[in-house]
């Protein structure tokens, strides 16, 4: 029988940096409602979705900086997403700032199944930006100052009727993210992002935001064999346009599913499992088509290695005679 699961990016338009966790948590019990309507049974949430992205700033004093964090989950605030979750029969996937415990800091996604219990916890393994205040940028973007690289991998958990596999912003740009998750046979990966709508390390035309992000999770659908569930943080938050463009793409590399505004809106799709298998099965049975004997570098090596200079270029036929 066809395993047909239908599912959900709940992009989120902007959040102040006054907003209020209960009024976030609110606006997603909005979409959580709307999505029971439409027979959605798991839904995602954008990264760092309880409150503003707040990594464009600079603060020193990390008091400051700890408000943005959440101590332990659910929290107060966010308890009303879980009974909701488990009365309406819906799992989602939620992003936030996580602070342990033991005083560490990550960029934290977590899977929620239809009962509203916690199965699953991914800490974002590729941070972008900087770490130290670069005057010279319209805004910051302080991931590396605020958040420590996770520690978790990427696992993947069956649940749901599913093997769910997650991942946060940046990460989607890297095919390794993708990789090390399908080799566990993931069916869908979430992933949720806060893109701002300009480069402000390079200039890059503003089209190719939108453009790289249906890019690399369109081409990570498709070498993977899975869904993509990508869920944006988007329209003009704090001054900073952020691009949206939620969507979800299928195994074929196809987008089934997109945003059409920059606000609060529910991307629905019913994702075929069997598309999945398909693939899995024949262009990507990675059994038998990967040679790992050649992957050697992708996991011993960080930058580039050139080859030695002064090499010779090539064979020269002509004055072989
Ligand atoms: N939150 C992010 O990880 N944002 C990054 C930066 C580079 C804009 C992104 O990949 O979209």
């Amino acid at each position: 029988m066809a395993r047909i699961i239908t599912a959900a990016a709940a992009q989120m338009g902007p959040i102040a940096r006054a907003e209020s966790r209960t009024s976030c948590v609110n606006r997603m019990i909005e979409m959580m409602r709307e999505a029971k309507s439409r027979g959605v049974r798991y839904m995602v949430f954008p990264e760092l979705a309880l409150t503003t992205f707040f990594p464009r700033w600079y603060m020193e004093d990390w008091k400051e900086v700890e408000t943005f964090f959440e101590r332990t989950m659910p929290t107060k605030e966010t308890l009303p997403l879980f009974e909701k979750a488990a009365e309406w029969g819906i799992g989602f996937y939620l992003g936030y700032a996580e602070l342990t415990e033991d005083g560490h800091h990550y960029n934290t996604s977590i899977l929620v199944n239809d009962k509203g219990r916690i199965v699953g916890k991914y800490r974002k393994v590729h941070l972008p930006g900087h770490s130290e205040h670069e005057p010279h940028r319209p805004w910051q973007h302080l991931e590396k100052r605020y958040f420590e690289p996770g520690d978790l991998g990427f696992p993947v958990w069956r649940t749901m009727g599913a093997i769910h596999g997650m991942a946060i912003c940046n990460d989607r740009r890297w095919p390794e993210t993708y990789r090390s998750m399908s080799l566990q046979g993931a069916e869908i990966i979430s992933l949720g992002y806060n893109t701002p709508d300009e480069n402000t390390s390079a200039f890059e035309p503003k089209h190719l935001r939108n453009f790289h992000n249906d890019l690399v999770v369109q081409a990570s659908a498709y070498q993977n064999s899975c869904y993509v569930i990508a869920t944006a943080k988007a329209g003009i938050e704090e001054g900073v346009g952020m691009i949206g463009g939620s969507l979800i793409a299928q195994p074929s590399g196809e987008i089934v599913a997109k945003a059409q505004t920059l606000e609060d809106e529910l991307v629905v799709a019913d994702l075929r499992l069997d598309l999945v298998q398909m693939g899995k099965e024949t262009v990507f049975n990675f059994a038998k088509h990967r040679r790992i004997e050649h992957y050697g570098r992708i996991t011993s090596q960080t930058g580039v290695e050139l080859p030695p200079a002064g090499e010779v270029e090539g064979e020269d036929v002509l004055s072989r005679k």
